[in-house]
């Protein structure tokens, strides 16, 4: 098959639809490493990760993975897993050091390399545009605080499109938006970290506006699926503080993405607390330009209740039952109520889960395998949760495992594993854990090659 061939079209199998895809999620920073080579510049997690505390154990994504040298044999194992899709992310500074002027060709070239190796392996390339490295230099003249750095996004948009248009296979403008403003700019917790609401909230404006004008450099340039991934959180607990929480991390982007309006209740909540707000009503047609799909991002249901210490009135606790080691309860269930409450709330959209999986401590090496109890009862019944959903009328065409490999795990940095592939960070060795070997089997049995 030459690089460019469309994929095969996948026939309808085990209760899922025609067409879908089951692979595995990264993200540049997580995984590539290579953080000075080639020309690429410096990012905020650079920085960020640089600065002292401000990471466990003071981790950086400098080697990561190894990714950007081991491309090829990590190709090579996806295949041996059977995957039928990767999602991964472009790292904006190492195809645009600057964020703005002449794209960086060494750069650009290794994308496409690992893109024309995907589609020569027969795997589905799914571009993200924007998963957390922000070109450094940007932040330096305000970064997603000021509205210049949405009109960036969307050149850098349009220039990867020219780039790749004609070999990625689907596109998504974000990854987790609502991460990027408030646990970025709020809390401090991640890059840049800063800590101001309302910085936070003008975040949020420009990088909702950035989505929708880089969807309109992409419709103008390829054909192919555009989409955004949002994190999205089934909100438990104190009907009134839930809904709040709702308000403020689901509908907050659902919200002006999929009907063009904020929540009415939102912008109250946000004016009385902090003023008023930086936005900008007409941008509200820009931002809800129509999507191809909904990239879903689910981990766990949120627990919550009012708090009169925490800025806007509700704070959130862990449940008694299992957790991960994130402290994130376990629980399918969530899954499947998000899935439907976003077709009752938002109509028949067509979603891919871009994300969904777990970290855990109890992982053993028994016989070359990494035995991953956990992960596995973690995955098979959120793929059980998203079945039940499809049965009941969602619409679902992909499910990327988070994530294909260990990896940088932000500022809790090589601490917590999401792998279903064990890295051995001292040498680099990829090792498949049970969850990759059970994974592998599943796709073999709903395409019909036996378990
Ligand atoms: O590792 C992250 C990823 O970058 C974004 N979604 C959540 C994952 C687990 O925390």
């Amino acid at each position: 098959m030459t690089a460019t061939a469309p994929q095969p079209s996948l026939a309808a199998a085990d209760g899922l639809p025609a067409g879908f895809r089951f692979g595995a999620a990264t993200a540049s920073y997580q995984v590539e490493g290579a953080a000075r080579e080639d020309g690429r510049g410096e990012s905020i997690w650079d920085r960020f990760s640089h600065k002292p505390g401000a990471v466990v154990n003071g981790d950086t994504g400098d080697v990561a993975c190894d990714h950007y040298h081991r491309w090829a044999s990590d190709l090579d194992l996806m295949v041996e897993l059977g995957l039928e899709s990767y999602r991964f992310s472009i790292a904006w500074p190492r195809v645009q050091p600057d964020g703005r002027g002449a794209l960086n060709p060494r750069g650009v070239a290794w994308y496409r390399r690992l893109v024309e190796g995907l589609l020569e392996r027969g795997i589905e390339p799914i571009a993200t545009l924007y998963h957390w490295d922000l070109p450094q230099a940007r932040q330096e003249v305000g970064g997603w605080a000021v509205r210049d750095t949405a009109l960036r996004f969307a050149e850098y948009a349009g220039f990867m499109a020219d780039a790749l248009g004609d070999v990625v296979q689907g596109w998504i403008t974000h990854n987790e938006p609502w991460v990027v403003a408030f646990l970025g700019h709020a809390e401090g917790r991640k890059a840049p970290g800063i800590r101001d609401w309302p910085t936070a909230i003008a975040a949020s404006h420009n990088l909702l506006l950035s989505h929708g004008l880089a969807v309109d450099a992409l419709r103008s340039r390829v054909n192919t699926p555009v989409g955004i991934t949002l994190n999205l959180n089934p909100m438990r607990g104190d009907a009134a503080a839930a809904s709040l929480l709702d308000a403020h991390q689901n509908r907050w982007f659902l919200d002006p993405v999929l009907r063009g309006t904020y929540p009415g209740d939102m912008v109250e909540a946000y004016e009385r607390i902090f003023g008023p707000l930086p936005i900008n009503p007409e941008d509200l047609d820009v931002i809800s330009r129509p999507i191809d799909f909904l990239g879903v991002n689910y981990y766990n249901p949120t627990y919550v209740r009012a708090s009169s210490e925490a800025p806007l009135g509700v704070s959130t606790f862990a449940p008694r039952g299992a957790v991960t080691a994130m402290g994130w309860p376990v629980d399918a269930g969530g899954l499947y109520d998000m899935l439907l409450r976003l077709r009752a709330d938002y109509g028949d959209l067509e979603i891919w889960i871009t994300e969904n999986g777990a970290a855990f401590d109890d992982e053993k090496l028994v016989d070359g395998v990494v035995e991953d109890p956990s992960r596995v009862a973690y995955l098979s019944t959120h793929l059980e949760a998203l079945r039940r959903a499809v049965r009941d009328g969602v619409n679902v065409r992909r499910y990327h495992a988070w994530s294909l490999l260990d990896n940088f795990e932000w500022e809790h940095g090589y601490d917590k594993r999401f792998g279903i592939v064990r890295v051995d960070y001292d040498t680099q060795e990829r090792i498949p854990k049970r969850s990759a070997l059970w994974y592998r089997d599943h796709i073999a049995a709903v395409r019909g090659g036996g378990a």
